[in-house]
């Protein structure tokens, strides 16, 4: 367990007033902390009602003392905890006392740094405890828990354990045989391919869906120009949010709304009508518009109610992932009722955006796809860790392919290259640099 000399103290409750507050401290100079401010140290784990003293021994508050003994305790040092009154003034007070007595304050995410440095968490979970205290909605705060308790990276664990004998397979083969794809356990190291690289695309696929759990699902509004893409951001906003005029072209810059849809977070982006344009302010709105897209969880592609078959090609930019809705706009112009089709998984949705009929048919649809994938057991996940378990397919898919062709120690080489991406995510694997950029966008105390 590594060492930390230093003891640190902040104010772990919300900045303002409130019934109570409390002070966290850690580190060796905790008990003689408690020692100094409290005028004892409390039976470990059990609460105490103290006086909380000054350096000229005036009475800051009163209020409650807890003392973690070490291991035992969140960051796995000693922790000391203050419940003093809400109160900014009293808290500060509380933490420049403890300052005065050998502790400094901590940085932001401090407190979950040391708990991750003496494994108490690993990476993961550290950053579940972030996304649970940033939850928006139950959902998110559900699937925060998850994550927390191990979920995700059990799974991740589990499929660097089978990279693992994977690893012992094929550095056999290179101990034992000149040629790889000759050696007696070929079939063994084909099955366990297979195993992994199945396992490890539905992991991945459950990382996208934390992560559209976790950050929102970013929802991209495309079409051609003057179909009502912006009229359909204004309805599904509820309010005038973009320009809307008869005149195509009229939406330059790409424009975002959030909504929340059963308490899940939807980011809508309208952009510039795609077409070919000699108009330079038109055209980089156009090429926004393509960036837009290949970042994009769900699609929604207007066309007009004329015209819907040979628009309705999605375009090329649409990241395999995502969700696709057409969405055929202006049916009131033909009188039409709004209808809803599903073709080839393909759902196609027919609405008026000016006059709001079928405009219930889409947040169902939304709301839907929103859920998705929720009652498989949801963890939540950030963008780092759909990184890294790409990182991860694509050298398991180059040491498969290498098989045939490569040396075994090429595919040993991808092979731990791709174990490393997958320790990064729990941790086992880390720069200072990661842990620094990851901990520094917790708060104060936590
Ligand atoms: N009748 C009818 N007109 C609509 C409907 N939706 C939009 N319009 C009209 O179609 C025209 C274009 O609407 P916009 O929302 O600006 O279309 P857009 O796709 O954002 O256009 P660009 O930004 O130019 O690409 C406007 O005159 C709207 O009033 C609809 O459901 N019915
Ligand atoms: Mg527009």
């Amino acid at each position: 367990m590594p060492q930390t000399t230093e003891t640190i103290a902040a104010i772990a409750t919300p900045n303002g007033r409130g019934g109570i507050g409390v002070v966290r401290v850690s580190g060796g100079a905790a008990r003689a902390i408690a020692k100094a401010l409290c005028g004892t140290v409390p039976a470990p784990r059990h609460a105490q009602f103290v006086e909380f003293a000054d350096a000229e021994g005036t009475v800051i508050d009163r209020g409650l003392a807890l003392f973690f003994p070490a291991p035992h305790s969140f960051t796995g040092e000693d922790v000391l905890e203050l419940h003093a009154h809400g109160s900014p003034v009293v808290l500060d007070r509380l933490v420049r006392r403890a300052c005065e007595l050998g502790a400094r304050p901590a940085r932001a995410g401090e407190f979950s740094e040391r708990a991750f440095l003496s494994g108490k968490l690993d990476l993961a979970q550290a950053e579940a405890i972030a996304d649970l205290i940033a939850a928006r909605s139950e959902a998110q705060a559900h699937a925060a828990v998850r994550s927390l308790e191990g979920e995700f990276s059990r799974r991740v664990d589990a499929l660097a354990q089978t990279l693992v004998r994977l690893r012992v397979e094929i550095e056999a083969a290179i101990d034992f045989s000149e040629d790889a794809t000759e050696s007696a356990s070929q079939p063994k190291v084909e099955l366990l391919f297979a195993e992994i690289t199945a396992r490890l695309d539905a992991l991945l696929a459950a990382a996208r869906r934390g992560v559209r759990l976790t950050d929102g699902l970013h929802a991209v509004i495309v079409g051609a120009p003057n179909v009502g893409k912006s009229s359909l951001l204004n309805a599904l906003a509820g309010s005038d949010r973009a320009i809307v005029t008869d005149i195509p072209g009229t939406t330059r810059d790409v424009l975002r709304e959030s909504i929340v849809l059963d308490g899940i977070e939807l980011t809508l982006a309208d952009t510039a009508g795609l077409r070919e344009s000699s108009d330079v302010v038109e055209g980089e709105g156009i090429r926004r518009a393509r960036a837009e897209l290949a970042r994009a969880d769900l699609v929604l592609t207007v066309v007009e109610r004329s015209a819907p078959q040979k628009t309705c090609t999605l375009p090329t930019e649409v990241p395999s992932f995502a969700t696709c809705i057409v969405i055929v706009n202006k049916i009131d112009l033909d009188g039409a009722e709004p209808w809803r089709d599903e073709r080839a998984g393909v759902v196609t949705i027919g609405l008026s955006a000016r006059t709001g009929a079928g405009m219930d048919l889409l947040r169902e649809e939304l709301k839907r796809i929103a859920a998705g994938g929720e009652s498989d057991g949801a963890f939540s996940a950030r963008s780092r860790h759909v990184v890294a378990l790409e990182r991860a397919a694509a050298r398991l898919s180059d040491a498969r392919a290498g098989v045939a062709t490569a040396t075994p120690e090429l595919i040993a080489e991808d092979l731990r290259a791709a174990q490393q991406a997958l320790g990064e995510i729990t941790g086992t694997f880390t720069s200072e640099d990661l842990l620094g950029a990851i901990f520094s966008t917790f708060c104060v105390g936590k």
